[in-house]
């Protein structure tokens, strides 16, 4: 969908766009679900990229205590409970650079993921930078989606991160899908963009072939010591807009309502499920930051009459698809 296209979305009449959005939701995703998702940071802090909102930034003095790599004994448990709670997907991120093949570090997540993916859930991992040789080495272990985010636009990228580029962004992105992994593609609000820049930003995920399989869209948690520290919020009303531009924009796509979840209202919550999210991160911690309890997100899911995604069974990952064309981006 062009920008345009996305503009005159963006900007109609607030419960015009949201009887659109919620059209394009029912259609195609009829069962009112919601899937959970547990989020684990199993390396911590002392990043070497300087992106201006994050914790694990070793530029910044947040705080934040560094940990290194967990050991497969230390995360299998971790992922155990997850899934015992209704957790249908168990997502890993770690405070990288990237990875290479053949690093010991990269070998112990080979080995942390073949452990989580005999437990039968969805499996994804968020360890910065690859090429294709480490994508299929994660898929081959039983990765099944990988995060990697645009986080915002093109042209706004360079205000909140310097040691990296945008482009290097979508270099690992077009090499996770031309792997057949499952790309989780989203961005964050409330780091001074303007609207355009969320839409730009919309208009990329847009171009994606296959759209990506979920989209984050985080809010702001601004972290004491980084740069954005002092960011106002995110208007919900904009949330709510962008939610619903993107469920009509890429329908398919599961919207996971992300950071920032726990300091909105029940109402708001509410009006972002309306819009079109359909999955959460679930658990006491996101990374380094709390989350909603499980008990108060599990309440308030069945206040709306929403059910936790089920838990599947026999579950088989995506396998490499040769026939679909992925537009190369160097
Ligand atoms: N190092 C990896 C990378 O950069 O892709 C993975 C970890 S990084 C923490 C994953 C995503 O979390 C970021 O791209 C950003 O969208 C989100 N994020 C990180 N810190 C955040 C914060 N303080 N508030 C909201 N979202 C945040
Ligand atoms: C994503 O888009 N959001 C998650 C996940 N992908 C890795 C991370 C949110 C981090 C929030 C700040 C923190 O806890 O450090
Ligand atoms: Fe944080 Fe990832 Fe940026 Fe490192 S690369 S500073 S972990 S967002």
């Amino acid at each position: 969908m062009s920008f345009e296209e996305l503009q005159n979305i963006y900007n109609l009449p607030f419960f015009d766009l949201l009887t659109r959005s919620r059209q394009v939701h029912v259609t195609y995703w009829p069962d009112n679900s919601v899937q959970l998702c547990t989020l684990l940071s199993v390396k911590t802090g002392g990043c070497s990229e300087d992106c201006a909102y994050c914790s694990q930034s070793a530029h910044y003095k947040t705080g934040v205590e560094r940990r290194p790599l967990m050991t497969v004994e230390e995360v299998l448990p971790i992922a155990r409970i997850a899934k015992e709670n209704g957790s249908t997907r168990f997502c890993m991120g770690a405070a990288w650079k990237g990875v290479r093949m053949g690093e010991p570090k990269f070998n112990q997540m080979l080995d942390i993921v073949r452990a989580v993916s005999s437990l039968g859930m969805e499996v994804c991992v968020t360890l910065g930078e690859l090429n294709e040789e480490e994508a299929r080495a994660l898929r081959e272990a039983g990765v099944t989606a990988y995060n990697h985010n645009i986080d915002t636009s093109p042209d706004f990228y360079p205000n909140i991160v310097s040691t990296h580029t945008f482009e290097d962004r979508l270099h690992t992105i077009a090499a996770v899908q031309r792997e057949g992994i499952a790309l989780c593609c989203g961005g964050i609000l409330g780091l001074g963009e303007s609207v355009s820049d969320r839409l730009r930003m919309l208009e990329v995920l847009c171009s994606f072939n296959p759209p990506p399989e979920s989209i984050p869209i985080n809010c702001l948690v601004p972290i004491p010591g980084t740069p954005l520290e002092n960011s106002p919020p995110v208007d919900t009303f904009d949330l709510v807009r962008l939610i619903a531009t993107t469920r009509i924009s890429l329908p398919s796509s599961k919207i996971r309502l992300s950071a920032g979840r726990s300091s909105l209202s029940p109402e708001a919550q509410a009006l972002c499920f309306f819009a079109g999210a359909n999955s959460i991160f679930f658990g006491d911690r996101l990374l380094t930051t709390p989350n909603t309890s499980t008990n108060q997100d599990l309440q308030f899911l069945q206040k709306l009459g929403l059910q936790p995604l089920e838990p599947f069974t026999n579950y088989s990952p995506p396998q490499k698809n040769s026939t679909q064309p992925i537009p190369a981006t160097d």
